[in-house]
């Protein structure tokens, strides 16, 4: 901060910006811009961080988590646990959902679900790294996210949302008061499910590429590597190949993967001991 005030006072253009806004808007537009461009290098505005409101231990929080670290956004977040359905959220967000932002710039000043999150601050900061814009490849990092939220999340729920102690959806086995043991074949159903989809990621999305998006990781590999974190919690025997998939994202995007992983993992381990006990 101290260096900043500092550069400004030598550079003009700065200063200017540094002014209080009536007299600032008192200077003339037209000398202003006639400036040399040398001396009117003005430091680019720092991008303010998303304000976000999430659940530490969901791994649809953890994507946008980590999605606004390894993008460089920053994040400032807000611990929604036990606030999701107060009249205050749920007038701003009907759905009770986090992840979710709020930005001025959307109609509704907030926006939820996690992909929807991610292509809309890629769009605004125009991160093609994450989500590029060519028709043919935006397609398929679309196709995967649809199908990853689709399809193959559908399972991961039902198989650990009961060891989660996460409530089940309606209508589904694991919400309704049937046997413990019909409640054990659904889950175990449900496990078994994964495997199909996850060989579709592996064989048709990333196709022998590292990532779905090719070098790097895209917003789909991010979801994705998210959404598996939860099988630890089964004990999912996860197939090489996806646990060197984990196992890159985590190196590629370093500590933007690894601090809102630890909370997810670390829920883990609190349920998994709890159990145990
Ligand atoms: N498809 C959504 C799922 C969001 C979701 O299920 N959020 C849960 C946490 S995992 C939530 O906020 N639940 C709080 C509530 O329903 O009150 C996404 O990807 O963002």
């Amino acid at each position: 901060m101290a260096k900043t005030a500092t550069k400004s006072a030598k550079n003009p253009a700065a200063k200017v910006a540094a002014k209080p806004a009536a007299k600032a808007a008192a200077k003339p537009a037209v000398k202003a811009a006639a400036k040399p461009a040398a001396k009117a290098k003005a430091k680019p505005a720092k991008k303010p961080a998303v304000k976000l409101s999430m659940l530490k231990p969901s791994v649809n929080n953890m994507t946008v988590r980590v999605f606004a670290r390894a993008a460089g956004l920053g994040a400032d977040e807000t611990d929604a646990w036990g606030h999701t359905r107060s009249p205050e959220f749920t007038a701003r967000n009907p759905s009770h959902l986090t992840p979710m932002i709020e930005d001025k710039g959307l109609p509704r000043g907030v926006l939820w679900e996690s992909c929807a999150i991610m292509q809309y601050l890629a769009n605004k900061h125009g991160l093609e790294k994450f989500y590029p814009k060519a028709p043919a490849k935006r397609a398929m990092i679309d196709s995967a996210m649809f199908y990853l939220v689709g399809t193959l999340y559908p399972y991961v729920a039902r198989a650990t949302y009961p060891f989660l102690g996460f409530p089940q959806y309606a209508g589904e086995v694991g919400h309704s008061d049937a046997h413990p043991d019909k409640k054990s074949e659904a889950q175990k159903a449900a496990m078994a499910a994964i495997a199909e989809p996850l060989e579709v990621f592996h064989s048709f999305f990333r196709d022998g590429k590292p990532f779905i998006g090719g070098k790097n990781p895209s917003i789909a590999d991010i979801r994705l590597a998210a959404t598996l974190e939860f099988l630890a919690v089964v004990d999912y025997p996860l197939p090489k190949w996806a646990k060197e998939y984990m196992a890159a994202i985590e190196k590629k995007l370093g500590k933007a993967y690894a601090e809102p992983a630890g909370d997810v993992r670390g829920y883990i381990a609190y349920v998994r001991s709890q159990a145990k006990a």
